[in-house]
Protein backbone atom coordinates (compact mmCIF):
# COMPACT_ATOMS: atom_id res chain seq x y z
CA UNK A 1 0.00 0.00 0.00
CA UNK A 2 1.14 3.69 -0.64
CA UNK A 3 0.19 5.12 2.99
CA UNK A 4 0.13 8.90 3.90
CA UNK A 5 1.22 9.65 7.60
CA UNK A 6 0.17 12.96 9.31
CA UNK A 7 1.03 13.74 12.66
CA UNK A 8 3.13 15.97 15.02
CA UNK A 9 6.48 15.36 14.60
CA UNK A 10 7.79 15.72 18.08
CA UNK A 11 8.35 13.61 20.87
CA UNK A 12 4.75 13.77 22.27
CA UNK A 13 3.18 10.29 22.35
CA UNK A 14 0.94 10.41 18.86
CA UNK A 15 3.99 11.74 17.09
CA UNK A 16 6.34 8.67 18.51
CA UNK A 17 3.29 6.21 17.94
CA UNK A 18 2.55 7.60 14.44
CA UNK A 19 6.36 6.60 13.47
CA UNK A 20 7.03 4.14 14.79
CA UNK A 21 4.18 2.70 13.32
CA UNK A 22 4.97 4.21 9.66
CA UNK A 23 8.66 2.90 10.08
CA UNK A 24 6.87 -0.97 10.90
CA UNK A 25 4.78 -0.11 7.96
CA UNK A 26 7.46 0.17 5.77
CA UNK A 27 9.86 -2.68 7.32
CA UNK A 28 6.50 -4.99 6.20
CA UNK A 29 6.68 -3.77 2.40
CA UNK A 30 4.56 -0.54 2.06
CA UNK A 31 5.25 2.69 1.11
CA UNK A 32 5.37 5.16 4.09
CA UNK A 33 5.05 9.35 3.00
CA UNK A 34 5.16 11.40 6.35
CA UNK A 35 3.34 14.84 5.60
CA UNK A 36 4.52 17.45 8.69
CA UNK A 37 6.12 20.57 9.04
CA UNK A 38 9.46 18.87 10.39
CA UNK A 39 11.21 15.55 10.12
CA UNK A 40 9.57 13.24 12.54
CA UNK A 41 11.97 13.09 16.25
CA UNK A 42 11.92 9.30 16.02
CA UNK A 43 12.64 9.48 12.36
CA UNK A 44 16.36 8.24 12.34
CA UNK A 45 18.21 6.77 9.74
CA UNK A 46 17.55 5.65 6.30
CA UNK A 47 14.72 3.75 4.87
CA UNK A 48 14.31 2.71 0.78
CA UNK A 49 10.49 2.86 0.99
CA UNK A 50 9.50 5.91 3.95
CA UNK A 51 9.36 9.75 2.61
CA UNK A 52 9.53 12.97 3.95
CA UNK A 53 7.24 15.70 2.56
CA UNK A 54 8.06 18.56 4.73
CA UNK A 55 5.13 21.48 4.82
CA UNK A 56 5.78 24.37 4.23
CA UNK A 57 3.94 27.89 3.76
CA UNK A 58 5.12 31.29 2.48
CA UNK A 59 5.33 34.26 4.84
CA UNK A 60 3.44 37.20 4.36
CA UNK A 61 3.47 40.40 6.91
CA UNK A 62 -0.82 40.38 6.76
CA UNK A 63 0.01 36.73 8.41
CA UNK A 64 0.72 36.88 12.32
CA UNK A 65 0.25 33.14 12.37
CA UNK A 66 0.94 31.39 9.00
CA UNK A 67 -2.29 29.49 8.33
CA UNK A 68 -0.76 25.61 8.56
CA UNK A 69 -3.99 23.81 8.43
CA UNK A 70 -4.12 25.29 4.59
CA UNK A 71 -0.38 24.48 3.67
CA UNK A 72 -0.99 21.29 5.13
CA UNK A 73 -4.32 20.12 2.83
CA UNK A 74 -2.69 21.83 0.12
CA UNK A 75 0.15 19.61 0.64
CA UNK A 76 -1.74 16.64 1.46
CA UNK A 77 -3.95 17.25 -1.96
CA UNK A 78 -0.73 17.02 -4.16
CA UNK A 79 1.25 14.29 -1.70
CA UNK A 80 -2.25 12.00 -2.62
CA UNK A 81 -2.52 12.98 -6.39
CA UNK A 82 1.63 12.89 -7.32
CA UNK A 83 2.08 9.52 -5.00
CA UNK A 84 -0.99 7.80 -5.54
CA UNK A 85 -1.65 7.44 -2.29
CA UNK A 86 -4.53 4.62 -1.13
CA UNK A 87 -5.15 5.95 1.76
CA UNK A 88 -4.20 8.90 4.41
CA UNK A 89 -3.61 8.00 8.61
CA UNK A 90 -3.88 11.05 10.15
CA UNK A 91 -2.74 10.91 13.85
CA UNK A 92 -4.16 13.22 17.01
CA UNK A 93 -7.86 14.66 15.78
CA UNK A 94 -6.71 18.46 16.40
CA UNK A 95 -6.27 19.82 13.26
CA UNK A 96 -5.50 17.00 11.40
CA UNK A 97 -8.72 15.50 10.79
CA UNK A 98 -10.51 18.47 9.36
CA UNK A 99 -6.74 19.26 7.48
CA UNK A 100 -7.35 15.73 5.91
CA UNK A 101 -11.69 16.24 5.36
CA UNK A 102 -10.96 19.53 3.72
CA UNK A 103 -8.14 18.02 0.87
CA UNK A 104 -10.17 14.93 0.57
CA UNK A 105 -12.94 17.35 -0.58
CA UNK A 106 -10.58 19.21 -3.07
CA UNK A 107 -9.70 15.56 -4.02
CA UNK A 108 -13.02 14.45 -5.01
CA UNK A 109 -13.49 18.17 -6.78
CA UNK A 110 -10.79 16.49 -9.23
CA UNK A 111 -12.54 12.83 -9.26
CA UNK A 112 -9.70 11.53 -7.04
CA UNK A 113 -10.82 9.51 -3.95
CA UNK A 114 -8.64 9.08 -1.01
CA UNK A 115 -10.15 6.83 2.40
CA UNK A 116 -8.63 8.79 5.50
CA UNK A 117 -8.06 6.82 8.86
CA UNK A 118 -7.94 8.62 11.59
CA UNK A 119 -6.60 7.80 15.29
CA UNK A 120 -7.60 9.66 18.67
CA UNK A 121 -4.43 9.86 21.21
CA UNK A 122 -5.87 11.76 24.25
CA UNK A 123 -5.85 15.36 24.48
CA UNK A 124 -7.07 15.88 20.98
CA UNK A 125 -10.44 14.28 23.12
CA UNK A 126 -10.47 14.81 26.89
CA UNK A 127 -8.39 18.08 27.49
CA UNK A 128 -8.11 19.75 24.31
CA UNK A 129 -10.91 18.30 21.77
CA UNK A 130 -14.18 18.82 23.99
CA UNK A 131 -13.17 22.68 24.86
CA UNK A 132 -15.90 24.77 23.29
CA UNK A 133 -12.93 26.46 21.08
CA UNK A 134 -12.84 23.03 18.94
CA UNK A 135 -15.48 20.74 19.71
CA UNK A 136 -17.78 20.91 16.64
CA UNK A 137 -14.75 20.64 14.39
CA UNK A 138 -13.65 17.65 16.17
CA UNK A 139 -16.98 16.09 16.11
CA UNK A 140 -17.52 16.73 12.40
CA UNK A 141 -14.05 15.54 11.23
CA UNK A 142 -14.19 12.50 13.69
CA UNK A 143 -17.88 11.42 11.79
CA UNK A 144 -16.18 12.08 8.52
CA UNK A 145 -13.42 10.37 8.83
CA UNK A 146 -13.98 6.88 6.79
CA UNK A 147 -12.24 4.83 9.98
CA UNK A 148 -11.60 6.08 13.67
CA UNK A 149 -9.55 4.54 15.98
CA UNK A 150 -8.84 5.20 19.45
CA UNK A 151 -5.63 3.95 21.50
CA UNK A 152 -7.48 2.52 24.56
CA UNK A 153 -11.22 1.37 25.28
CA UNK A 154 -11.39 3.98 27.91
CA UNK A 155 -10.42 6.48 25.21
CA UNK A 156 -13.09 5.32 22.94
CA UNK A 157 -15.81 5.51 26.04
CA UNK A 158 -14.61 9.31 26.47
CA UNK A 159 -15.33 10.10 23.10
CA UNK A 160 -18.71 8.59 23.04
CA UNK A 161 -19.16 10.34 26.48
CA UNK A 162 -18.11 13.70 24.93
CA UNK A 163 -19.59 13.97 21.50
CA UNK A 164 -22.30 13.10 19.49
CA UNK A 165 -20.47 10.31 17.52
CA UNK A 166 -21.78 8.40 14.43
CA UNK A 167 -19.25 6.47 13.35
CA UNK A 168 -17.37 3.09 14.60
CA UNK A 169 -14.84 3.39 16.48
CA UNK A 170 -12.03 0.82 16.63
CA UNK A 171 -10.18 0.00 19.38
CA UNK A 172 -6.38 -0.52 17.93
CA UNK A 173 -4.61 -0.06 21.40
CA UNK A 174 -0.46 1.37 21.35
CA UNK A 175 2.44 -1.28 20.72
CA UNK A 176 5.82 -1.38 21.62
CA UNK A 177 8.36 -3.00 19.69
CA UNK A 178 10.42 -6.00 21.90
CA UNK A 179 13.23 -6.05 19.95
CA UNK A 180 14.24 -2.34 20.70
CA UNK A 181 12.50 -1.94 24.10
CA UNK A 182 13.77 -5.14 26.71
CA UNK A 183 16.22 -4.94 29.84
CA UNK A 184 19.73 -5.17 28.99
CA UNK A 185 22.95 -5.29 30.79
CA UNK A 186 23.83 -1.80 31.01
CA UNK A 187 25.88 -2.65 34.87
CA UNK A 188 29.01 -0.08 33.66
CA UNK A 189 25.96 2.54 33.22
CA UNK A 190 24.32 2.03 36.12
CA UNK A 191 27.37 2.18 38.12
CA UNK A 192 27.85 5.52 36.84
CA UNK A 193 24.62 6.69 37.63
CA UNK A 194 24.08 4.18 40.90
CA UNK A 195 27.67 3.99 42.20
CA UNK A 196 26.47 2.62 45.88
CA UNK A 197 23.84 0.46 44.26
CA UNK A 198 21.41 3.20 44.95
CA UNK A 199 18.08 2.26 43.28
CA UNK A 200 16.67 3.96 39.91
CA UNK A 201 13.60 5.23 40.08
CA UNK A 202 12.78 6.69 36.44
CA UNK A 203 9.94 9.21 34.86
CA UNK A 204 9.50 10.08 31.42
CA UNK A 205 7.30 12.85 30.05
CA UNK A 206 6.33 15.96 28.17
CA UNK A 207 6.74 18.13 31.89
CA UNK A 208 3.36 19.82 31.00
CA UNK A 209 0.88 20.10 33.95
CA UNK A 210 -1.45 17.47 33.35
CA UNK A 211 1.69 14.84 34.26
CA UNK A 212 2.03 15.97 37.48
CA UNK A 213 6.12 15.98 37.31
CA UNK A 214 6.23 17.61 41.12
CA UNK A 215 4.14 14.42 42.06
CA UNK A 216 7.10 11.72 40.78
CA UNK A 217 9.63 14.13 42.81
CA UNK A 218 7.44 14.45 46.02
CA UNK A 219 7.41 9.87 46.24
CA UNK A 220 10.88 9.89 45.07
CA UNK A 221 11.57 11.86 48.41
CA UNK A 222 9.54 9.70 50.17
CA UNK A 223 11.33 6.40 48.50
CA UNK A 224 14.97 7.66 48.69
CA UNK A 225 14.61 8.29 52.72
CA UNK A 226 13.59 4.55 52.95
CA UNK A 227 15.83 3.09 50.36
CA UNK A 228 18.98 5.85 48.85
CA UNK A 229 17.78 6.04 45.42
CA UNK A 230 18.45 8.51 42.32
CA UNK A 231 15.82 9.25 39.98
CA UNK A 232 16.31 9.62 36.27
CA UNK A 233 13.77 12.76 34.67
CA UNK A 234 13.64 12.02 30.85
CA UNK A 235 12.17 14.78 28.01
CA UNK A 236 11.82 18.22 29.20
CA UNK A 237 8.75 21.15 28.95
CA UNK A 238 6.86 23.82 30.88
CA UNK A 239 6.61 22.82 33.90
CA UNK A 240 10.37 21.47 34.44
CA UNK A 241 11.50 24.56 36.66
CA UNK A 242 8.93 23.68 39.33
CA UNK A 243 10.31 20.19 39.45
CA UNK A 244 14.16 22.01 39.53
CA UNK A 245 12.33 24.51 42.20
CA UNK A 246 10.80 21.66 44.13
CA UNK A 247 14.23 19.66 44.28
CA UNK A 248 15.89 22.26 45.88
CA UNK A 249 13.36 23.16 48.31
CA UNK A 250 13.92 19.22 49.15
CA UNK A 251 17.68 19.18 49.09
CA UNK A 252 17.87 16.21 46.68
CA UNK A 253 19.54 17.41 43.99
CA UNK A 254 22.31 15.47 43.99
CA UNK A 255 20.21 12.32 43.30
CA UNK A 256 17.69 13.67 40.80
CA UNK A 257 18.98 14.03 36.86
CA UNK A 258 17.15 16.19 34.56
CA UNK A 259 18.05 14.47 31.28
CA UNK A 260 16.25 16.41 28.84
CA UNK A 261 14.42 15.03 25.81
CA UNK A 262 16.25 11.30 24.77
CA UNK A 263 15.96 9.54 21.90
CA UNK A 264 17.45 6.76 22.96
CA UNK A 265 15.06 5.79 25.79
CA UNK A 266 15.70 2.21 26.18
CA UNK A 267 19.18 2.66 27.16
CA UNK A 268 18.15 4.57 30.24
CA UNK A 269 15.09 2.26 30.76
CA UNK A 270 17.39 -0.41 31.05
CA UNK A 271 18.88 0.16 34.49
CA UNK A 272 15.50 1.30 35.96
CA UNK A 273 13.87 0.02 39.36
CA UNK A 274 10.53 1.21 39.24
CA UNK A 275 8.58 3.70 36.36
CA UNK A 276 6.37 6.82 38.06
CA UNK A 277 3.27 7.95 35.80
CA UNK A 278 1.25 10.14 38.33
CA UNK A 279 -0.81 12.04 35.57
CA UNK A 280 -3.86 13.42 35.68
CA UNK A 281 -5.15 12.50 32.31
CA UNK A 282 -3.62 9.29 30.16
CA UNK A 283 -5.45 7.72 27.61
CA UNK A 284 -2.66 5.12 27.29
CA UNK A 285 0.55 5.46 28.78
CA UNK A 286 3.00 4.44 26.18
CA UNK A 287 5.74 6.10 28.52
CA UNK A 288 5.12 3.48 31.33
CA UNK A 289 4.47 0.54 28.46
CA UNK A 290 7.97 1.08 27.14
CA UNK A 291 9.07 0.60 30.92
CA UNK A 292 7.00 -2.44 31.38
CA UNK A 293 9.17 -3.89 28.26
CA UNK A 294 12.14 -3.16 29.69
CA UNK A 295 10.61 -5.34 33.26
CA UNK A 296 9.88 -2.39 35.54
CA UNK A 297 6.87 -2.09 37.70
CA UNK A 298 4.80 0.72 37.12
CA UNK A 299 3.41 3.15 39.59
CA UNK A 300 0.70 5.19 38.42
CA UNK A 301 -2.71 6.73 38.97
CA UNK A 302 -5.95 4.97 37.81
CA UNK A 303 -7.13 7.32 35.17
CA UNK A 304 -8.05 7.18 31.67
CA UNK A 305 -6.37 3.88 30.31
CA UNK A 306 -3.30 3.51 32.79
CA UNK A 307 -5.50 0.59 34.00
CA UNK A 308 -5.24 -0.75 30.41
CA UNK A 309 -1.75 -0.87 30.72
CA UNK A 310 -0.58 -1.13 34.39
CA UNK A 311 -2.58 -3.90 35.79
CA UNK A 312 -3.15 -3.05 39.97
CA UNK A 313 -0.89 -5.37 42.05
CA UNK A 314 0.59 -7.64 39.12
CA UNK A 315 2.56 -4.93 37.03
CA UNK A 316 2.37 -2.42 39.60
CA UNK A 317 0.06 -0.13 41.34
CA UNK A 318 -3.22 2.34 40.65
CA UNK A 319 -3.92 5.41 42.71
CA UNK A 320 -5.98 8.29 42.63
CA UNK A 321 -4.53 11.20 41.32
CA UNK A 322 -2.30 13.44 44.29
CA UNK A 323 -1.85 9.77 46.60
CA UNK A 324 1.45 10.50 46.91
CA UNK A 325 1.75 8.83 50.42
CA UNK A 326 0.10 5.56 48.91
CA UNK A 327 2.25 5.61 46.16
CA UNK A 328 5.70 5.86 47.96
CA UNK A 329 4.32 3.06 50.32
CA UNK A 330 3.83 0.55 47.34
CA UNK A 331 6.72 1.85 45.62
CA UNK A 332 8.89 0.99 48.56
CA UNK A 333 7.40 -2.42 48.93
CA UNK A 334 8.06 -3.14 45.59
CA UNK A 335 11.63 -2.33 45.48
CA UNK A 336 13.02 -3.19 48.91
CA UNK A 337 12.06 -6.71 48.88
CA UNK A 338 13.58 -8.78 45.65
CA UNK A 339 11.48 -11.88 45.28
CA UNK A 340 8.45 -9.36 45.50
CA UNK A 341 10.56 -6.86 42.92
CA UNK A 342 11.31 -9.80 40.57
CA UNK A 343 7.12 -10.67 40.39
CA UNK A 344 6.46 -7.50 39.83
CA UNK A 345 9.38 -7.20 36.63
CA UNK A 346 8.15 -10.92 35.44
CA UNK A 347 4.51 -9.53 34.82
CA UNK A 348 5.54 -6.11 33.40
CA UNK A 349 7.51 -7.66 31.18
CA UNK A 350 4.90 -10.29 30.40
CA UNK A 351 1.93 -8.04 29.80
CA UNK A 352 3.59 -5.59 27.57
CA UNK A 353 4.23 -8.66 25.42
CA UNK A 354 0.90 -8.54 24.46
CA UNK A 355 1.24 -5.31 23.20
CA UNK A 356 3.79 -6.40 20.76
CA UNK A 357 3.78 -4.47 17.55
CA UNK A 358 4.05 -8.34 15.89
CA UNK A 359 0.69 -8.55 17.20
CA UNK A 360 -0.96 -4.34 16.74
CA UNK A 361 0.86 -4.09 13.19
CA UNK A 362 -1.64 -6.25 11.40
CA UNK A 363 -4.41 -5.35 12.76
CA UNK A 364 -4.04 -2.16 11.42
CA UNK A 365 -2.93 -3.21 8.13
CA UNK A 366 -6.13 -5.17 8.20
CA UNK A 367 -8.34 -2.13 8.92
CA UNK A 368 -6.77 -0.19 6.08
CA UNK A 369 -7.80 -2.93 3.94
CA UNK A 370 -11.57 -2.93 5.30
CA UNK A 371 -11.64 1.31 5.12
CA UNK A 372 -10.06 1.04 1.48
CA UNK A 373 -12.74 -1.75 0.41
CA UNK A 374 -15.59 0.58 2.08
CA UNK A 375 -14.44 4.03 0.69
CA UNK A 376 -14.65 2.02 -3.22
CA UNK A 377 -18.01 -0.04 -2.41
CA UNK A 378 -19.30 3.35 -1.55
CA UNK A 379 -17.75 5.53 -4.61
CA UNK A 380 -18.22 3.13 -7.75
O1 LIG B 1 -2.90 13.75 24.21
C1 LIG B 1 -1.79 14.18 24.50
O2 LIG B 1 -1.42 14.64 25.56
C2 LIG B 1 -0.80 14.18 23.45
C3 LIG B 1 -0.41 12.83 23.08
C4 LIG B 1 0.93 13.09 22.56
O3 LIG B 1 1.01 13.43 21.38
O4 LIG B 1 1.85 13.05 23.37
O5 LIG B 1 -0.40 11.88 24.16
C5 LIG B 1 -1.45 10.96 24.17
O6 LIG B 1 -1.15 9.96 23.22
C6 LIG B 1 -0.19 8.99 23.61
C7 LIG B 1 0.02 8.04 22.44
O7 LIG B 1 -1.16 7.44 22.01
C8 LIG B 1 -0.70 8.26 24.85
O8 LIG B 1 0.23 7.26 25.25
C9 LIG B 1 -0.86 9.28 25.97
O9 LIG B 1 -1.46 8.63 27.08
C10 LIG B 1 -1.77 10.42 25.54
N1 LIG B 1 -1.72 11.48 26.55
C11 LIG B 1 -2.78 11.83 27.29
O10 LIG B 1 -3.86 11.29 27.19
C12 LIG B 1 -2.53 12.91 28.29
Amino acid sequence: MNIGVVCYPTFGGSGVVATELGIALAENGHNVHFITYQRPARLLGFYANIFFHEVSSMEYPLFEHSPYETALASKLVDVVKHEKLDLLHVHYAIPHAAVAYMAKCVLASQGISIPIVTTLHGTDITLVGNDKSFSPVVEFSINNSDGVTAVSQNLKSQTLDSFNITTDIMVIPNFIDLERFSKRDKEHFKKAIAPKGEKIILHTSNFRKVKRVTDVVEVFDRINKATPSKLLLIGDGPERADVEDLCRQKGITDCVRFLGKQHAVEELLAIGDLFILPSQNESFGLSALEAMACEIPIISTNIGGLPEVNIDGKTGYLFEVGDIENMAKKAIEIITDPVVHQRFRDAAVAHAKTFDIKVILPAYEQFYKEIIEKVKATTV
